[in-house]
């Protein structure tokens, strides 16, 4: 068994495997050097020996538990006909929605437009690289897609308050999104990934309303996943409850965000819980690294824990930090 499944199936606490969100790309020299020749994110995402080969650079490099397939979590809405690009400097642009021509996506097209996808994760799982390792395979989380096919610009840079003018068209869309996210998960699985990830990078956003938009559609992938046995980890970035997400939604391991205080999730959840070391650690020095890290050892040292971080690795960061604590966290 892999050290990640002894964790998650066994809550096996004596040793903490390790990986981080966004591993592969941004702040490799290998990657950059990739993605200077492949300006089209997208093309670059559907390229499945690049994609398979980025994969792995951090797995060659730093020996992690897990490797993530590169892919983006917007190759949902590119898939079921809303535009997407990626701007340099800008990040993601959505063209409009048009619901009509959504509606209209067939389950054969969405499957054939990530074809490469899906034989990216077939040949990456075969890689010896992999030996006693887990692939991971991803999506967003419906609410996380909703806001992006809504706004068409990370929330980050500007959220339209025209947002929940047309409850009618978001009921509609967010159970669009389930049911090719369902899809997605499928085949991401069917391919080789043997732990599923669901990243609501967005969860926090979200006052009221909670139920409709995140806990049920996210409880109906995680039955889903669940249902063809494999492990699943939630991700709500920023949520204000993570116990009440727990309780509902039901994932196998959660990942904390580097707000919530870990001494208080280690108390109140019994599931495995992942991350929560703010990246912004990884930007100062080995000895602060090492204090903050083993700071989350120690308060996880008798619960089953996957050690990552509370967001994704900075693309700023430098490679050497990351090296050290993957051997500090093994070493521990
Ligand atoms: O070089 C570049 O300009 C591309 C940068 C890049 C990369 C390397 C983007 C654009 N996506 C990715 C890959 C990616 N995205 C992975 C690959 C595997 C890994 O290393 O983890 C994964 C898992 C994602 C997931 C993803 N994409 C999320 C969820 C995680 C998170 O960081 O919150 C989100 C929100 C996206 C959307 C996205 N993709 C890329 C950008 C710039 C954005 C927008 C982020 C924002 O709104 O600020």
């Amino acid at each position: 068994m892999t050290p990640i499944k002894n964790c998650i199936v066994n809550k096996n606490t004596t040793n903490n495997p390790i990986w981080l969100m966004r591993q592969a790309g941004r702040y490799l020299p290998e990657f950059r050097e990739i993605r200077k020749q492949n300006q089209d994110f997208i093309k670059l995402c559907l390229n499945e020996d690049l994609s398979s080969e980025i994969t792995l650079q951090p797995i060659k490099r730093f020996s992690f538990d897990a490797a993530i397939i590169f892919s983006d979590i917007l190759m949902l809405p590119y898939a079921i006909n809303q535009e997407v690009k990626f701007e340099k400097g800008f990040g993601p642009k959505l063209g409009n929605l048009n619901i009509d021509l959504i509606k209209e996506t067939k389950e054969t097209d969405f499957t054939n437009k990530l074809k490469p996808v899906y034989n990216s994760i077939s040949l990456t799982s075969r890689s010896s690289l992999l030996k006693n390792k887990d692939l991971i395979g991803f999506v967003g989380a419906p609410w996380t897609i909703l806001v992006y096919m809504i706004n068409k610009i990370s929330p980050k840079k500007n959220l339209t308050d025209q947002f929940f003018n047309d409850k009618i068209l978001l009921s509609e869309l967010i159970k669009i999104i389930e049911r090719f996210l369902k899809l997605h998960i499928k085949n991401q699985i069917n391919a080789g990934a043997n732990l599923i990830q669901i990243f609501d990078s967005w969860a926090g956003l979200l006052q009221s309303e909670i139920e409709e938009f995140i806990y049920m559609p996210t409880k109906n992938l995680v039955e889903y996943t669940k249902s063809l046995n494999t492990p699943v980890i939630c991700f709500p970035r920023e949520i204000k409850n993570y116990k009440n997400y727990c309780d509902i939604v039901k994932p196998d391991v959660v990942n904390i965000d580097y707000n919530v205080d870990p001494i208080y999730i280690e108390k109140e959840i019994s599931i495995p819980i992942q991350g929560g070391m703010d990246p912004k650690v990884m930007l100062t020095d080995k000895e602060n690294l090492k204090k903050e890290a083993k700071r989350y050892l120690d308060i996880f040292k008798d619960h089953p824990y996957i050690f990552n971080l509370g967001h994704g690795v900075l693309p700023e960061t430098d490679p050497n930090m990351v090296d050290y604590l993957v051997k500090m966290v093994k070493d521990y």
